[in-house]
């Protein structure tokens, strides 16, 4: 008998392992020289609209939503009802093949203005805000290996924060922005780790022979949430910052990945195939109240929230090809934010 009884997420018959390397560009891309190659530039003259004018863009927009969301009976309370006009126009990174191998790019989820931040023939994925705005953290291939990165909000000024010959990924900001945790195989199988920023030290936070990856941190930085296959299927989980006291959050039967932690603290969001295939899920960061937000025969995954907490980016192929949309966890209506023919994936909004 096979452990694993679950069955696999989606992408042509494989099993997740192999469509997490899809998703990175790994199987489709071979890995570049080695060379050190720090020319990240800015790309095209265009520039972001200010957050003031695309306040005023939207103000509509959001005016229509709170009329919308109010004559719905209020069934579904705002998760986190922080929002304003100005928290629509913060600027969301994802990461496209659409001039070759992978490079981030952010566009303005209001105006559709996309940015080309990095310019290399490595693959650039995984991009993550530092909570102040001031860097963006990524993974790179850049010089040989999967390291994880930083650099300007603008593709500058770029340094690689961690160098071993394993595998280092999936790259999540503490609130603090004085760590950053990411997953590393370099001590036998995929575990999480801490890097402190300033220092570089790096610490091993999970001991477990299964695979344990995708962490997200807690707003208050005393845990962090993770997904691992260490009770025998995809489960999403929460530990102590430390790494103490995992607890399991989901269904073992149902397997569910790629969890981060909602703005306020009180929910996590995840990808679940529990309804047959890969969609959007909230729970409370108990795990309880399971609400899914996308139902749709594609593929819809990797979530990330907007700062105001009303909304959640995500990566679907329902239109054919790897597109960003959004979805508003009250209304449940769905936006497509990119239209390129190009994988666009890993989408992860402003802080
Ligand atoms: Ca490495
Ligand atoms: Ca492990
Ligand atoms: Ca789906
Ligand atoms: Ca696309």
């Amino acid at each position: 008998m096979p452990r694993n009884p679950h069955p696999s997420f989606p992408g042509r018959g494989k099993g997740f392992d192999s469509c997490a390397a899809e998703r990175l560009g790994e199987a489709q891309h071979p890995t570049n020289d080695g060379v050190n190659r720090y020319n990240c530039v800015v790309y095209g003259a265009t520039k972001m609209l200010s957050n003031a004018r695309i306040g005023l863009y939207l103000a509509p927009v959001w005016f229509a939503a709170a009329a919308m969301v109010a004559s719905c009976g209020g069934d579904t309370e705002p998760l986190d009802d922080t929002g304003s006009p100005d928290d629509a126009s913060t600027p969301l990174l994802f990461v496209s093949d659409r001039d070759g191998a992978d490079d981030i790019y952010s566009v303005d989820v209001g105006a559709g203005v996309v940015v080309r931040l990095t310019n290399d023939p490595g693959h650039d994925v995984e991009p993550a805000w530092a909570p102040n705005g001031d860097r963006i953290a990524c993974r790179s291939d850049r010089d040989g290996d999967w390291e994880i990165y930083l650099m300007d909000p603008d593709g500058g000024s770029v340094e690689r924060v961690t160098d071993d010959p394993a595998r280092d990924t999936s790259p999540a900001w503490s609130p603090d922005g004085s760590l950053i945790a990411f997953v590393s195989d370099r001590d036998g199988n995929p575990d999480v780790y801490v890097v402190d920023i300033a220092s570089r030290e790096v610490r091993r936070i999970t001991h477990h022979a299964s695979t344990d990856e995708s962490p997200s941190w807690s707003p208050d930085g005393l845990q962090l949430a993770f997904a691992s296959e260490r009770d025998g299927g995809h489960g999403v989980y929460r530990m102590d910052a430390d790494g103490g006291n995992p607890v399991w959050l989901t269904d073992e039967a149902n397997p569910s990945i790629q969890p981060a932690w909602s703005p306020n603290g009180g929910r996590i969001a995840f990808t679940s195939m529990r309804d047959d295939n890969a969609d959007i899920y909230v729970m409370d960061a108990d795990g309880g109240a399971v609400q899914r937000l996308t139902d749709d025969p594609a593929t819809d995954w990797e979530p990330t929230w907007a700062p105001d907490g009303r909304r959640i980016a995500f990566r679907s192929e329902r239109g054919g090809d790897w597109d960003i949309y959004t979805v508003d966890v009250v209304s449940g209506v769905v936006t497509q934010v990119t239209t390129d023919p190009a994988r666009d994936a890993n989408p992860a909004w402003a802080p």
